[in-house]
């Protein structure tokens, strides 16, 4: 797999991260190089009083501060976004990318969530990331129905519903994330992608609204004493078939319609999909038609073949379904380029499959010291939390590292720990500790620490 990864790299669509035009970040860098250049001239002693990179920017600002631009004067324009709104024209840099090599095989295809660019917790729905086995679908809701039966008598009575039997249920909404199982898949083969888009982007974090599975199985007379597990389907023709224990079936799983205020994209599933709070995305099935109730795991493909996790003495690890503790810096990250010395907020994600976020450190030394980042709230169960911890930058090189630690106590391991029980072959479950380098021209890349 590394090997397939490598020559990826390359063929990433390279984006300027930082949030100036790609003009403005062009003009910035030349100013920093002639000033750096000058500076060094001079010798080191005169680096710090001399003007800088961002103020040259300023400076050339200035023109809207003193003469009134248009959009001051001028008429604005009446509802312009009649129809449904769309963001500033200033921001087409912000995309779901695809990483061509990767991962497309004909309809089998991601797309990733620009991770660097948001904000708080929630992804808005045009950037939640992609994860298609076999293609997506646009499914006419008064056509789409959901099954509910089982094995051997275990559901009493078995039904098919319809959307508008469905939504009609008392419903929930609710803010989780989804990470697939193989984000950051490839630091396990020393694989550095260039951006935090790349390397940790299929994961996103929504409101979702829909009954609870509990609920429609209560509905349907399920056989509590016999009931184990819970298998649902998806309706596109890759069959996704994944077995859920009744546990957690019967607590937090969720039958949903809604995501963010609205119906679900069809990219991520209209009209229905399963979500499975904490757990990797393969078991939030899309354009969900069927759950049935039974007393064993059904080992399906899904199961069986793939989304096992190769250990270092050949033996495959099997439902390891819960996304651990994990946490990311998003800015600055890979690709972001830091203008300038002194203040920054550095700022970043932390997730658990098993609770709330209780901590999260920072270093900026490659992990020799570390210093505790604020979090910003809602704190809430399997969702993203948003930490924040300031930083002087010296000019000198840096490496900077995010630690969480979840409700349960666990500690998001270095990649060597997490190497020295799992091996280099895995694909999936790759929740390290992520090192930001940032060198002395201010260029942020993806190293890995030991
Ligand atoms: N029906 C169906 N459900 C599916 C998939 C799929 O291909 N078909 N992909 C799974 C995988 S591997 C992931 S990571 C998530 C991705 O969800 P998203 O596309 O909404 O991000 O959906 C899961 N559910
Ligand atoms: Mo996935």
């Amino acid at each position: 797999m590394s090997r397939d990864l490598s020559e990826v790299i390359g063929r990433v669509v390279p984006a300027p991260e930082n949030h100036l035009s790609p003009e403005l970040l062009d003009k910035a860098r030349k100013a920093r190089r002639s000033f750096m250049g000058k500076a060094l001239a001079m010798g080191a002693g005169a680096v710090a009083a001399t003007a800088s990179a961002t103020r040259a920017l300023a400076a050339e600002g200035e023109d809207v501060i003193l003469n009134l631009p248009e959009h001051t004067t001028g008429l604005g324009q009446p509802v312009a976004a009649l129809g449904y709104g769309q963001p500033s024209k200033w921001e087409a840099n912000l995309q779901r990318r695809e990483s061509p090599g990767l991962t497309r095989v004909s309809q089998a295809s991601v797309s990733f969530t620009p991770l660097q660019g948001l904000f708080g917790i929630i992804t808005p729905s045009g950037l939640h990331f992609e994860r298609h086995h076999q293609g997506w679908w646009d499914i006419d809701p008064s056509k789409h129905r959901l099954m509910v039966h089982g094995d051997d008598g275990m559901v009493k009575r078995p039904r098919v519903f319809t959307m508008d039997d469905l939504m009609r249920l008392p419903s929930v909404s609710r803010i989780h994330f989804i990470e697939c199982g193989a984000n950051s898949a490839p630091e396990w083969g020393n694989v550095a992608l260039p951006s935090v888009q790349y390397t940790h982007g299929m994961l996103s974090c929504s409101e979702f609204t829909g009954v609870l599975l509990s609920t429609l199985l209560e509905m349907c007379g399920i056989d509590k004493k016999r009931a184990k597990y819970v298998l649902a389907e998806g309706a596109d023709g890759s069959s996704m078939t994944r077995t859920i224990s009744i546990e957690q079936a019967m607590d937090d799983v969720i039958v949903a319609w809604g995501m963010n205020g609205e119906m679900l994209r069809p990219e991520n599933g209209y009209p229905l999909r399963l979500v499975v709070p904490g757990v990797q995305g393969v078991s939030w099935v899309k354009y969900l038609r069927r759950i049935k109730v039974g007393d064993m795991k059904w080992a399906t493909k899904d199961e069986a073949i793939h989304y096992v996790d190769l250990m270092p003495d050949g033996t495959h690890r099997q439902y390891t379904g819960i996304q651990e503790c994990k946490s990311v810096i998003t800015t600055p990250s890979g690709g972001q380029t830091l203008l300038d010395r002194g203040y920054y907020n550095v700022t970043g994600l932390a997730w658990s499959g098993r609770g709330t976020i209780k901590r999260v450190d920072v270093s900026f030394d490659g992990g020799r010291n570390w210093r505790t980042a604020r979090l910003e709230g809602p704190i809430l169960p399997k969702a993203l939390t948003r930490f924040n911890i300031d930083w002087v930058w010296d000019g000198k090189p840096a490496i900077l590292q995010s630690r969480a630690i979840d409700s349960t106590g666990y500690v998001q391991p270095k990649i060597n720990q997490l190497r020295a029980v799992r091996g280099t072959r895995s694909i999936y479950h790759q929740n390290a500790i992520q090192s930001w380098l940032v060198s002395e021209n201010g260029e942020v890349s993806n190293v890995q620490v030991y």
